[in-house]
Formats: C-alpha cells, sequence, structure tokens
C-alpha cells in the first residue's frame, strides 16, 4: 500500500482546483476563470486497493498585493515543506516563461520528489508540447503532460506519483474526500459564482460567511443564510445590481448548485455588508477563517 500527501502548487489560474477535483472525482475546491479563487488549503483525498493519496490544494503563487495574499503565499509555500510529494501544476498552454522556471526551481530544492504536470494539453499545439516535455526534462524531475479539465493522462499522473510515495497505511476512512465541511463549501459556491459574475476587484474582495445553516422537513429542505462581505459601498451596489437583479442572479446559481451538492430543497437568503479594506486587516481575516491555518 502506498499513502501519503501530495502538496499541488503552482501559480494562480494554472488548473490546481480542477485537477485535485477530477482526481477526487468530485467537486470538493472551486474553479473559475479569475487569478486567486482558492484562497486556503483544501484537501482532497483518493483512495483505491493500493493506494491513498490526500492532495492538499492550494492558493496559487501570485504577487501579493495585501495581507490576505501574503497568507495565502505562506499557506501554499508552508504546505510544500510539509509534504510526501510536490505536484507543481504550470499551465503550459502559451509556453512557460522564464518567470515560470524560477518560481518551479524554487521549489526543486525541496527535500521530497517533485512531479510536473504540464497542464492544459487540450488547447496547446502538440510542437510547443514537445518542446516544454524536453525543456522542462532536463531538470531531472518526471514531467507529465496533463488535461485536467478534459481529463486527460490523469491515470499516468496517478502512477507517476503513486511510484514516488512511502509505502504506508490509509490516513484516512476510505468513504472521506474531504477535509472540508458542508458549511465550507456552502460559502465556497458562492463566491464562485461572484467569481463568475463580477469583474476586477469586486470578486477578489468578496468573503462569504455561512449564518445559519439548518436543515427542515425531515431533511428535505435546507435553510442557508450567507453574508457577503465587500470592500466598499459601490462594490455593495455593484452586487447588488439594478433593482437586485445582480445579487439574483448570482444567487439562483448559487442554490441550484447547492441543491445538487446538499441534495434536498434550498432557502438561501443573502445579505450584502460592507467591512472597508478586510483584506489588510489581521483581525478581519482571522474572523473570516483566513489566517493561514
Ligand atoms: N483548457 C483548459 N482549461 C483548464 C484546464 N484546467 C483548468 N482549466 C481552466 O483554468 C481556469 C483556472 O482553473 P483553476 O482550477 O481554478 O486554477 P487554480 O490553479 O486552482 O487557480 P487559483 O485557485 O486561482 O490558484 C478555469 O477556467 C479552468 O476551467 C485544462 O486542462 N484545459
Ligand atoms: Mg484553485
Amino acid at each position: 500500500m502506498k499513502s501519503g500527501y501530495v502538496a499541488v502548487i503552482g501559480r494562480a489560474n494554472a488548473g490546481k482546483s480542477t485537477l485535485v477535483n477530477a482526481f477526487v472525482g468530485e467537486k470538493v475546491s472551486i474553479v473559475s476563470p479569475k487569478p486567486q479563487t482558492t484562497r486556503e488549503r483544501i484537501m482532497g483525498v483518493l483512495t483505491t486497493d493500493d493506494m491513498q493519496i490526500a492532495f492538499v490544494d492550494t492558493p496559487g503563487l501570485y504577487k501579493a498585493e495585501s495581507l490576505l495574499n501574503s497568507v495565502m503565499q505562506k499557506t501554499a509555500f508552508d504546505t510544500a515543506d510539509d509534504v510526501d510529494l510536490i505536484l507543481y501544476v504550470l499551465d503550459a498552454h502559451e509556453g512557460a516563461s522564464e518567470k515560470d522556471k524560477a518560481l518551479f526551481e524554487k521549489f526543486l530544492k525541496a527535500k521530497v520528489p517533485v512531479v510536473l504536470a504540464l497542464n492544459k494539453i487540450d488547447i496547446m499545439p502538440e510542437s510547443l508540447l514537445i518542446s516544454e516535455v524536453g525543456e522542462f526534462g532536463e531538470y531531472g524531475v518526471d514531467v507529465v503532460p496533463v488535461s485536467a479539465r478534459k481529463k486527460k493522462n490523469l491515470k499516468e499522473l496517478v502512477k507517476t506519483i503513486k511510484n514516488l510515495l512511502p509505502d504506508g497505511d490509509r490516513l484516512f476512512d476510505e468513504e472521506i474526500i474531504s477535509d472540508r465541511s458542508e458549511r465550507f463549501m456552502i460559502a465556497e459556491i458562492m463566491r464562485e459564482k461572484i467569481l463568475l459574475k463580477f469583474q476586477k476587484e469586486i470578486p477578489h474582495g468578496v468573503a462569504v460567511i455561512v449564518n445559519e445553516f439548518k436543515y427542515a422537513n425531515g431533511g428535505k429542505r435546507c435553510d442557508i443564510s450567507l453574508d457577503i462581505v465587500c470592500e466598499k459601498a459601490n462594490h455593495k451596489a455593484i452586487l447588488i445590481g439594478k433593482q437586485g437583479s445582480a445579487i439574483k442572479e448570482v444567487s439562483t446559481m448559487a442554490r441550484l448548485e447547492l441543491e445538487r451538492f446538499l441534495d434536498c430543497k434550498v432557502f438561501l437568503t443573502t445579505y450584502i455588508r460592507v467591512d472597508e479594506n478586510w483584506r489588510d486587516n489581521a483581525y478581519a481575516l482571522k474572523k473570516l477563517g483566513y489566517d493561514g491555518v
């Protein structure tokens, strides 16, 4: 039996969360086309007859512009320090820059094996893929081209990881797929819909808190009340939209996914409130759960 923790590391938007969800076969981590979607470490567990891999999704590496960003960067680096293997995910479809290489090289100094996944091969010319595989091959680590979105070559990637993991017992019961609660996922699903709907700074300045999460009617119904915290009064106005149209649209998208996720009817109430510059306020970050633990 092989088992161990694998840190999933890479620049923002590389496809780390998509990859973890594909490994686990369920959505444990939200995904969006915008960088800095994942803010905390989230575990997704893959269990088979002869292995158990605990993938730890991390916030993307990105220049820190706020205290929240610095905490996120620290979370990624700390996770890489405390695992059995580092899976570095690189969005390879436009070719790797010198900056990409420099960042990747930082992780080669780790004491644990490193595997490089070249992601997004579904939108990549084959000639570029061949040259990237050659270039990164020179680092002496396993390089596996994949498409997380199209689930291409993932078995090969899992096999490569498995071979490098230590022998050991299961870390978790086999039915465990994540370390995160339903409550956490509810907040994240709403944040994902906000990331999909709104542009620029707005989604990055939003945090979601679950105030109420209560099953009723013998589990057939769930009452959820959420607070959407934003940074500025004008952001609040945009989030609400004309006659409430914007918040109504995101709430409907969130509710539909929550109904699938919780497998019951969902009654969702959302409040929007302003907490000026919460992203730079250590106390607010702690209260929102973004304290990097
Ligand atoms: N074409 C293509 N798109 C992909 C692939 N994997 C992920 N994406 C897309 O890339 C975007 C970012 O994906 P995420 O999984 O959120 O990326 P991430 O690395 O977790 O990003 P952060 O959490 O911000 O660090 C989303 O729009 C995904 O659908 C892939 O294999 N092919
Ligand atoms: Mg992510």
